[in-house]
């Protein structure tokens, strides 16, 4: 059968030789050049493809069972009995797909070898368990990634909401795996208008106003460490948390949520950074342009906050008050003693006002 199978490559085509002296003991098999279509089969020594048939045949070698999948358009690989039947040949199935896209289907067999057309796939070019789906008539392929992975090659996990948005095009909330480097994070991305605006939201924080996990001295606002990442996987409660996407997710945008008495609502900062830490952990005053009715209005309208001053953004401080992220007011009509604030992280409360308001804060970026 060798003999004959080098035969035909020597008369026909001289420069398949190369390629069969190349390959491994003879067992790859090659068809000779006919107009463009012209292709290398890759044994998979006693496997089977479980895919629907084409074509049945009994042949005498291998080479008639590949000659009779390219001389039909739709067969990509085959199947071949491992040895000679009672009359002598051997049965011969052509598959109309391969082993590329059915690679669960791909099964160990005592009495079958596969052959399958060698294709741009058969590098494995598609990371992350990604589907290879080989174009034959051009060599080029296109990877169909698993479920939280992008890019060309599948090579690109979702790093914020937005990405996950922008693959899914869906506005339905959703848990969603976050890669930042070889460490992942589970977050509930917030997905569609719910108060700021269309898009991907990415969960950063939670912050409860009866508490003082997260007051303005905390390390939390200046350290890289999580805080209860669980709290990242629901939605609009009042669980605390603070997740890798604090130092970790870029943004043009910072949604503030405030519930207070039951009641959530929203405003939205135009902010450009690397992360909310490369904004808040320098101390660093950076200011926003809200304005002090926002602010209100982000509470139940009856925050406390004097007339003067008004100084608003990230890491906003005067000598008497701070907020991370938040406005200070004054009744002199200067910054010098501000007596009241509204925000996250202010000095003793960890998010509403200065006077009654304690509300169950949240931030998220897009
Ligand atoms: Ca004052």
């Amino acid at each position: 059968m060798f003999l004959v199978f080098i035969f035909l490559l020597f008369i026909i085509w001289p420069n398949l030789l190369l390629e069969a002296a190349a390959s491994q003991g003879g067992h790859n098999i090659y068809r000779p050049p006919q107009s463009v279509r012209q292709h290398v089969f890759v044994r998979e020594e006693f496997r089977y493809l479980n895919v629907p048939r084409i074509g049945s045949y009994t042949v005498d070698n291998s080479i008639d069972c590949v000659f009779k999948c390219l001389s039909h358009t739709s067969c990509f690989s085959v199947n071949l009995a491992a040895s000679r039947g009672m009359d002598g040949k051997f049965w011969c199935e052509l598959l109309p797909s391969d082993k590329y896209r059915n690679s669960t289907e791909l099964l160990g067999n005592k009495s079958s070898h596969h052959f399958v057309i060698k294709s741009p796939c058969s590098s494995s070019p598609c990371k992350n368990e990604g589907t290879c789906v080989p174009s034959y008539k051009n060599g080029i392929f296109e990877c169909l990634c698993k479920k939280g992975f992008i890019g060309e090659f599948c090579e690109k996990g979702f790093k914020s909401c937005k990405d996950a948005y922008n693959s899914y095009k869906s506005n339905a909330s959703e848990l969603v795996t976050l890669h930042f480097g070889a460490k992942t994070t589970s977050v509930l991305c917030q997905m569609g208008d719910f108060g700021c605006g269309d898009g991907g939201w990415t969960p950063v924080m939670k912050i409860d106003g009866n508490k003082n996990t997260f007051l303005f001295s905390s390390g939390y606002w200046t350290d890289k460490s999580e805080f209860n990442p669980s709290g990242g996987t629901t939605s609009f409660d009042s669980q605390e948390t603070k997740l890798p996407t604090y130092w970790n997710t870029p943004f043009s945008k910072v949604c503030l949520g405030m519930k207070v008495n039951g009641q959530l609502r929203f405003t939205v900062i135009n902010s450009q950074a690397s992360s909310l830490h490369s904004l808040i952990a320098d101390g660093q005053y950076r200011s926003t342009s809200l304005g002090r009715n926002k602010w209100i209005a982000l509470t139940d309208s009856k925050a406390s906050l004097q007339p003067n001053c008004n100084k608003e953004g990230f890491d906003t401080q005067t000598i008497h008050r701070r907020a991370r992220v938040g406005i200070l007011g004054n009744n002199e009509n200067d910054c010098r003693t501000c007596d009241s604030a509204i925000g996250f992280g202010v000095d003793n409360r960890a998010c509403g006002d200065l006077s009654s308001i304690r509300a169950m804060c949240y931030i998220l970026v897009q």
